[in-house]
């Protein structure tokens, strides 16, 4: 009897305490976007916005559309197993995006503009700067009398859509296979606004001290690669260009080590958000 009296009198305390349940609830933590998918999706908006079509593709490519397509001889190194991650005869992990440029020439006539944005792999160890997959974005217009004029104004444009308006941009030559004439791209470091010096006098860790930053590479599209995607380079040229993703959220976050992108520490993301 005693031990139902007082197991009632349990029961009567907890209904005692009136729970209001028209009290707010905590609110939902918010979520944000991961950096590298919200700089993936910067740089594909301002070209989307231009009328360029955003495609992505398969990450396990043929040879011919990451190499023989690309005007990138039979004994180049890139084709070997040094640099390349085969998973079959003739099929690789895409060592670029660039394979979905060539699928995209061959379904399609020109005038074409379009961006491929996604992950590409090569075999790197992986330390603060490389990691065996990384994310890039590439470019191509091809038109009657594009030249590199067109190409440096959608960089120069890209450039001040991803870091701020003030920024330039500069050519410097190089060779690429699949461009002719070809070109590293840097643009005006942002930390210190091409300075090469910070307020506090110090030089600049983000380009220590040259005052640019380099994105990638970019170039004329090659005539054999467009007589090979079907393309006649005696009346359309092109431009294209290739950056990469983890090394533009790098200088946009100021991050000096790549793995903080894949560790996923949602202390270490939110402070990126
Ligand atoms: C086609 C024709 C030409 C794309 C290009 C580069 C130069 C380049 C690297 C930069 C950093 C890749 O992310 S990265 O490691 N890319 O330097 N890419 S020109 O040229 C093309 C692509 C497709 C049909």
């Amino acid at each position: 009897m005693q031990a139902e009296r007082l197991a009632q009198r349990a029961v009567e305390a907890q209904l005692a305490v009136a729970i209001d349940v028209t009290f707010p609830a905590p609110p939902p933590r918010a979520g944000s976007l991961h950096p590298l998918r919200r700089t993936l999706e910067d740089a594909c908006g301002y070209f989307e916005r231009r009328g360029f079509a955003v495609l992505l593709g398969p990450e396990i490519e043929t040879e011919y559309n990451s190499f023989d397509g690309l005007n990138i001889p039979a004994d180049h190194p890139a084709r070997e197993g040094l640099d390349s991650m085969y998973v079959g005869p003739g099929l690789l992990l895409r060592p670029h995006t660039s394979p979905m440029q060539i699928r995209a020439m061959r379904a399609n006539p020109p005038p074409l503009a379009v961006v491929t944005p996604g992950k590409a792999y090569r075999r790197d160890a992986v330390d603060a700067r490389h990691s065996y997959m990384f994310h890039q974005i590439e470019g191509l217009l091809v038109a009657p009398g594009i030249h590199m004029g067109h190409l440096k104004g959608m960089l120069t444009g890209m450039c001040r859509e991803l870091f701020g308006a003030n920024q330039s941009v500069r050519f410097r030559p190089s060779f690429f296979p699949f461009t002719e004439p070809s070109a590293e791209v840097d643009t005006t470091c942002p930390g210190c606004a091409g300075r090469g010096v910070r307020d506090n006098a110090q030089t600049c860790r983000t380009c220590g001290g040259s005052g640019w930053i380099e994105l990638g590479g970019s170039g004329m599209v090659h005539p054999n690669v467009l007589r090979d995607a079907g393309y006649d380079p005696e009346h359309v040229t092109g431009w294209a260009f290739g950056v990469g993703i983890e090394r533009i959220a790098m200088v946009r976050h100021d991050i000096d080590d790549i793995r903080v992108f894949f560790e996923n520490d949602p202390v270490v993301l939110a402070q990126l958000a």
